[in-house]
């Protein structure tokens, strides 16, 4: 119910100074004169109240319309609003409360205004200086009077529904944590969603227990409306994805490079929100297919929010926004079939990129098992292009970010990825909310690369050009802060599928290049989200909203939640202070100080489309890619060429492909030529050739850090899957002693059977089946475990190591590189009769197939090292 407070409850005021000393009010001239504001209505009483007297008050009052005009002279000026009180407004004779308030008001209003004779902020607009150092916007202190700043003088008249109507001075609710969104249903009744409890709700209104369904049934309504309209828009591209929160730590202070917060000092916390996925496929679609990963990240800074919106690789296929739909129509299902699902291989994705030489590099990377990670959790991720750090001074360096995953840089292999896509089409979702919920917290470290325009200069290639990286022996990591997702999401709808990432969303202390395709993408996200999410007010969303405060003059808009107070919505304006007001140098600067140009050569020309010369080395950063590859990550990229050229039904595609290929090296090109039956076709003409340039060597050789192997991270077996595969007659105490071992390593073993239920072990012990090789088939499991066993019972472990299904599942473990421990003599009879090999070839011994022949758990050590190398690709050699 509303209560209304007494007129006594609104508070003295107390108006502070302005904090621009403001010249007394003097009316200027031909302003309107009391004795015509007056005139217009000063007898006029509210509705319903006693006319005023005294006439002494005519001169004060003006109208008792809150719309129409306010007392046209403001109260002694003497006062200056401090302890303005109704009763003592000069001249002013109490009526009714409404009144008081009202005159009250518009004398605080009027004063404020009056603070402010001109736009003290004006002169500033101009010449350099201030352009470089734009000021502070000059405004007067609040009044600590809401009358003065609210929109309606009945803002005390409370309710449950509008509050008290004390606004915190200068705050905005919708910035903070998601608390205050949070919504939990324990121990309430059923409503519709204006709160209504309902009754039933498993019929609906019908004419009788066998009649139609009635239009009355506005239950079933709202029901049935809210479900057809769930769904929203998916993203245009990078639909298919997962997010979670966590935090974001400072190592040391990088303030000599940046003035953004976040970097400030050694041990600051930042939120965050990272979302994972994929670029080409549909909501729906299946994570394990070959593909760029989205690697975006929301910090919700105390300077506002920053996304660093990166990917999985550190290049890109082109060099210009320009050619992005261009791209994305390509490989997209194709427009008339709507097919394929999730995958580059299919005619239009080879047709554009075998004529886009700048794509090679990132299609190189495609092609690696970096298309194919194991889990978000072992991806790298890179800000992709190159970066502004600004300093406090204004001072800038460029900067490339990477994101460095603890657990190692780790990859499926290729027939692995394709049959978990029907195994499990969630699979690296699962990974990750598993991962959070069992307390496996993913990190990753945060490096910069940082370097001056003078070295940018001197480089091979050109820092504004995305598909080239910065070789880490020409500028290394600087490792600053570490990131740990800790916190999966309540809802997914409601935080991961509305998360709006943008890269225009950055803070101060951090700048844009110019590179010409983070210049496009600058506009994209910003204007992708409102179509997506329905309108401009999509940072409103709670996952979206900043910690910190927003206050601007923007409004209105579909899905508004903010609810203003007060009139002003302008700037500059007299009537709210002169708020919100400019924050000059302690606000976002775009960097102005000149850097040294990037080339001599750098154009003097303002407007014009092209690209400067060095973009049109295409091929010397995708040389280096390739000879930085170990044999195995080559034999591999050439697999995947070799699997999506033979996919494509114009043959003239796949030899234009080829001819690029041999750009960059003899041997992958004839691989892939070899793999899909053709003969070496004459290589594609080089731009740079073409335009009489000088060949392009890249500085370094060969770049540890772009094999995967480089960084197997520190983690070993943590979040590892094993399957302990178990029938009857199995040893248990074995059994429960690897499992032990296991755990104990963080490793996740699961009792693995033919069928749920129990299973009795030696001495009759029961062991419960967790599932089976039919539900998670072999692809789902990272190592298995034969079982060894008692002695006494061997018919249940024969009929295992005959069943079809696990000889499948044990041979597709050795097929794909995974660990393997076979105990006793059942173990390696289930190898032999799987027809898997004991040793590799040249008679070497499998350093992941484990033959333990001794009791219990003799070779759990070497098997959990085995597990932790992750991968034994010498048996693919
Ligand atoms: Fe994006 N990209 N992109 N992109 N991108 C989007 O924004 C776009 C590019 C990346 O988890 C869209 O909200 C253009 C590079 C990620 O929600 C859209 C260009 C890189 C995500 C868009 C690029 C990325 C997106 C689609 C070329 C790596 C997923 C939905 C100028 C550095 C973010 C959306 C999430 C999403 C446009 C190129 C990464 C349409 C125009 C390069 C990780 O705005």
């Amino acid at each position: 119910m509303a209560k209304t407070r007494s007129p006594s409850a609104s508070s003295p005021s107390s108006a502070s100074s302005a904090s621009t000393p403001a010249a007394p009010p003097s009316p200027p001239p031909g302003a309107t004169s009391p004795t015509r504001a007056t005139k217009a209505g000063l007898r006029t009483a509210p509705h319903g109240s006693a006319p005023l007297s005294p006439p002494r008050v005519e001169h004060v009052l003006g109208s008792f319309l809150a719309t129409v005009s306010g007392p046209a002279t403001p109260p002694a000026d003497e006062e200056d609003g401090e302890h303005l009180d109704p009763g003592e407004v000069p001249g002013f004779v109490p009526a009714s409360a409404a009144q008081r308030k009202l005159v009250l008001s518009k004398t605080l209003v009027q004063r404020g205004s009056a603070r402010m004779s001109a736009n003290p902020n004006k002169a500033a607009e101009h010449g350099e200086a201030n352009a470089l150092q734009p000021r502070q916007g000059e405004h007067a202190q609040p009044l600590p009077d809401d009358e003065a700043s609210g929109s309606t003088r009945s803002e005390e008249n409370d309710s449950e529904k509008v509050g008290d109507g004390r606004p915190h001075s200068g705050h905005n609710p919708l910035a903070g944590t998601l608390d205050r969104v949070r919504v939990d249903s324990r121990g309430r009744m059923l409503t519709t969603n204006q709160g209504v409890p309902v009754a039933d709700n498993q019929n609906s209104l019908k004419a009788g227990l066998r009649g139609p369904t009635l239009l009355e049934d506005f239950i079933l309504r709202e029901k049935i409306t809210q479900f057809d309209h769930e769904r929203i828009p998916e993203r245009v591209v990078h639909a298919r994805g997962s997010g979670a929160f966590g935090v974001f730590e400072c190592y040391d202070s990088q303030e000599q490079i940046t003035r953004a917060d976040l970097f400030g000092k050694a041990g600051k916390q930042t939120p965050v929100f990272v979302r994972f996925s994929t670029v080409a496929g549909e909501r729906g679609s299946a994570d394990t297919v070959r593909d760029t990963r989205g690697f975006a990240v929301k910090f919700y800074t105390e300077q506002g929010n920053w996304d660093l919106v990166g990917n999985n690789m550190p290049v890109f296929f082109i060099q210009d926004a320009m050619k992005f739909p261009d791209l994305i129509h390509a490989v997209k299902p194709e427009p008339h079939n709507g097919m394929p699902q999730a995958a580059s291989a299919h005619d239009t994705f080879w047709d554009f990129i075998s004529l886009m030489p700048e794509s090679i590099h990132h299609t190189l990377w495609a092609m690696s098992d970096r298309g194919i990670p194991r889990s978000y959790r072992t991806m790298q991720g890179f800000g992709v292009h190159t970066y502004k750090l600004v300093n406090a001074a204004g001072e800038a360096v460029f900067v490339k970010f990477h994101w460095l995953p603890t657990a190692g840089t780790h990859s499926m292999v290729w027939d692995e990825a394709a049959k978990i896509c029907g195994a499990d089409a969630d699979f690296h979702r699962r990974d990750l909310w598993e991962a959070i919920e069992t307390g496996l917290y993913p990190q990753w470290e945060l490096a910069f690369q940082v370097f001056s325009a003078e070295q940018a200069a001197t480089f091979s290639f050109d820092v504004l050009d995305a598909t080239k990286l910065i070789p880490e022996e020409l500028v290394p990591l600087r490792v600053v802060g570490k990131m740990t997702l800790d916190r999966n999401p309540d809802n997914f709808f409601a935080e991961t599928e509305q998360a709006a990432f943008c890269t225009a969303h950055i803070v101060p202390g951090i700048d844009f290049s110019n590179d010409p395709l983070l210049q496009g993408r600058i506009h994209s996200y910003l204007d992708t989200q409102i179509s997506r999410l329905g309108g401009p007010n999509f940072h409103e969303i709670a996952v979206n909203a900043p910690i910190a405060q927003v206050h601007n003059n923007q409004r209105d808009g579909m899905h508004r939640q903010a609810i203003h107070r007060g009139r002003v919505a302008y700037e500059p304006n007299s009537l709210g202070g002169g708020c919100p007001h400019q924050a000059g140098m302690a606000g976002f600067v775009s960097t102005a100080r000149r850097m040294a140009p990037l080339s001599e050569s750098a154009s003097e020309i303002e407007k014009l489309r092209g690209k400067p010369e060095k973009f049109a080395d295409h091929f010397s950063q995708a040389q280096l890619f390739w000879r930085s590859q170990t044999a195995v990550e080559q034999r591999h990229i050439v697999d995947a060429f070799r699997f999506e050229l033979t996919r494509l039904t114009v043959p003239a595609i796949r030899e234009r492909v080829v001819s690029q290929l041999l750009n960059v090296d003899a041997r992958l090109a004839r691989g892939v030529a070899d793999g899909i039956g053709i003969a070496l076709p004459t290589p594609q003409p080089l731009a740079i050739e073409e335009l009489g340039l000088a060949p392009v060597m890249s500085e370094v050789e060969a770049s540890a850090g772009l094999s995967l192997f480089a960084r197997p991270g520190n983690v070993r077996c943590a979040g590892r899957r094993v399957a302990l595969l178990v029938a009857d007659g199995a040893d248990a105490t074995a059994l429960r002693e690897v499992q032990r071992r296991l755990a104990e390593a963080d490793a996740v073993p699961r009792v693995v059977g033919m069928r749920l239920g129990r299973v009795l072990c030696s001495q009759g012990q029961p062991i419960e089946i967790e599932t089976t090789v039919e539900s998670l088939p072999s692809v789902l499991w990272d190592a298995v475990v034969l079982p060894q066993g008692d002695g006494q019972n061997d018919a249940g472990l024969s009929a295992l190591a005959a069943d079809p299904d696990v000889q499948d599942f044990i041979k597709q473990q050795y097929r794909h590189g995974k660990p393997i421990l076979a105990a006793g003599r059942h173990g390696r009879d289930m190898l032999v009769k799987a027809g898997v090999p004991l040793k590799l070839a040249g008679d070497r011994p499998d350093p992941g197939l484990v033959l333990d022949e001794g009791q219990a758990d003799s070779g759990s050590d070497e098997f959990i090292a085995a597990v932790g190398r992750h991968r034994q690709h010498e048996r693919e050699g």
